[in-house]
Parts: structure tokens; C-alpha cells; sequence
């Protein structure tokens, strides 16, 4: 496996959130002269998250594109081409233009980030991601003020995509975020698990990661971010949209109408593990929750 750009972290390097949370402060710390004010992810919960081992996180995995199995990824998605790739960011953006994904690499710092992942299926995962806020990636091209949301495109590629002969979604998948969303420090952009490179099922070379919403919204090999006024298309929205809102925020009170969201069954736990509850916005309601106020969640769901 080949590593890559500041993804030199090794299987055994993936530290228990508290260390990774003082090595931050510390970085941020010699930054910027001591000011620790860019670590407000603090989730004390987060301390007890033992992550799934790499077998399981990359072999389960939802991508339509190369089959609706959950091993069709893994044994598919090893035909897409990732390199080169560009990443077309446009719209209400200062510097509009293609980027390459070594000029976007160049500019962004890695962290680890270890993350509850939450689909809408009611499985669960714990993943240690690495990659950058994605906040970065639109502070440098510059967001223009009349931009409130963010638009997020799949590459497109029927010769390499085995999947997308069938008509169980629209392509290019699509996926959108209000701008605030976006730019929340939690929000990143996944370019690597357990310190190697994200592998193609997972969404290589690139794939937004959003740890409050069900994993859906985390779109994968993301090749256009478009910064626009009005509300995005989103792919599980426009084929059922009854079923899967624009916000899709995990919340164990607000049921699928087919099954109960109350409840996960986290990968790995075994056949008989029992299962356990979903905590509201995926554990990171300190976090989040101010973004969604007043907002009724059952219509905004
Ligand atoms: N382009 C694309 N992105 C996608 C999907 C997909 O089918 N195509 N599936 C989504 C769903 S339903 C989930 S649960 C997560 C799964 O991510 P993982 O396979 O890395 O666990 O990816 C999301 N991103
Ligand atoms: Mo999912």
C-alpha cells in the first residue's frame, strides 16, 4: 500500500482521541501563538470509540456505483482510475478553477479524525479517518457571501462503474450541504483510514465525511464542489424523497417510515451482539445541535 503526501501514519500509529486531542492543541498551539480556539470538537464520549478493524470497514461498504452488495465495492471498485485527479470547484467561489488533487493535498494539513459512521440502514462503524477540514479546502478557494450551500458531485465513469447500468439511483450521484454545515470543523474531507490511503470502496481519492448525518450524505470520489444560493439536489432524496430528506441528521426519535431508527447494530459485534442505541445527531449533538435551532426536525428530516 502506498503511502502518500502527510499520510504516513501506520495501522499501529491511530491514537486514542485524547492523545490525538493534546496533539492538536499542541499543533495549534505553536500555530498560532497559543490560541487553542480550533479545537472545539471535544466530545468527551469520544474517549471509549475503538474503531473497526480495516477488514470490516473496507469490505462493508455502500457504493452503488460498482453494485448494491456489500462486497461489490470492494470486489469492483479496484477498475476506477484515481490518478490523475481533479476536483472542479465552482460556482460562488473566488478562485473557481480544476484542482488537481496534489495542488489541493499541497495546501491542506491531515488529521486524524476518529468518527461514529452511521447509514441509514441502522448499521454502525467506528472509523479513523484521515483528512482535512473541508472548511480549509473552502477558505482557500473563497466563498463568496452569497453562497448558503454547498453542491458535491461523483465522477462519473460507466466504463469503470459496473453499477450504473442499473437505474437504482440517478448518476452522477449528487449529495449537498447548507454552507454551515460545510464549514463546520467537524465537516472533512476523508483521504485515508488508518493512516493509508482511502481504498477505492471507500470513496478514493476523496469523499466528504459528515459524522451527524446518516452516512449517505457522505458522498464518495468527489470530483466538483459547487458553491451555490439554492438547495442542492441530493441522489437518495430525489428517488424517494419521502423516505430520505435534504438534512438527513441522525436522530433515533424520528423513524424511516420502513424500520425504527432507534437502534444500530455496529458492524463487527457479531451475529448475536446486541444492539445499541443511536445517540441523537450520531453522539455529536454538543457539537452540532445550534446549527438545526428551531428548526422542527421531523419536517426537516
Ligand atoms: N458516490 C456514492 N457515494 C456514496 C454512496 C454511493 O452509493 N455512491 N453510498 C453512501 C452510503 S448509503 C453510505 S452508508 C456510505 C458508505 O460509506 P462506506 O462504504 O465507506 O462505509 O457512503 C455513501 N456515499
Ligand atoms: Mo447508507
Amino acid at each position: 500500500m502506498a503511502y502518500r503526501w502527510k499520510n504516513t501514519l501506520s495501522e499501529e500509529d491511530v491514537t486514542p482521541y485524547s492523545t490525538f486531542l493534546n496533539r492538536r492543541q499542541l499543533m495549534a498551539g505553536l500555530a498560532a501563538g497559543g490560541i487553542a480556539a480550533s479545537v472545539p470538537l471535544a466530545s468527551r464520549a469520544q474517549d471509549a470509540l475503538e474503531p473497526n478493524t480495516w477488514e470490516e470497514i473496507t469490505n462493508y461498504c455502500n457504493y452503488y456505483e460498482f453494485g448494491t452488495g456489500k462486497d461489490d465495492p470492494a470486489r469492483n471498485a479496484g477498475a476506477l482510475t484515481i490518478d490523475p485527479w481533479t476536483v472542479r470547484i465552482d460556482g460562488l467561489v473566488d478562485r473557481p478553477g480544476d484542482y488537481s488533487f496534489a495542488d489541493i493535498m499541497s495546501q491542506m494539513t491531515i488529521e486524524e479524525r476518529i468518527y461514529r459512521f452511521r447509514c441509514v440502514e441502522a448499521w454502525s462503524m467506528v472509523v479513523p479517518w484521515n483528512g482535512f477540514e473541508l472548511a480549509d479546502l473552502l477558505n482557500w478557494v473563497g466563498v463568496q457571501s452569497s453562497a448558503r450551500y454547498v453542491a458535491f458531485e461523483t465522477v462519473l465513469r460507466p466504463e469503470e462503474m459496473p453499477g450504473v447500468a442499473s437505474r437504482v439511483l440517478e448518476w452522477p450521484y449528487v449529495e449537498g450541504l447548507r454552507l454551515d454545515e460545510a464549514m463546520h470543523p467537524l465537516t472533512m474531507m476523508a483521504t485515508g483510514i488508518y493512516g493509508r490511503d482511502i481504498p477505492k470502496q471507500n470513496g478514493a481519492p476523496l469523499r466528504l465525511v459528515v459524522p451527524w448525518k446518516y452516512g449517505f450524505k457522505s458522498i464518495k470520489s468527489v470530483v466538483r464542489i459547487t458553491l451555490t444560493e439554492d438547495e442542492p439536489p441530493a441522489s437518495w432524496n430525489i428517488a424517494n424523497p419521502r423516505e430520505y430528506g435534504f438534512y438527513s441528521n441522525v436522530n433515533p426519535q424520528v423513524d424511516h417510515p420502513r424500520w425504527s431508527q432507534a437502534t444500530e447494530r455496529r458492524l463487527g459485534g457479531g451475529l448475536f451482539a446486541k444492539r445499541q442505541p443511536t445517540l441523537m445527531f450520531n453522539g455529536y449533538e454538543a457539537e452540532v445541535a445550534s446549527l438545526y435551532d428551531g428548526m422542527d426536525l421531523r419536517e426537516f428530516f
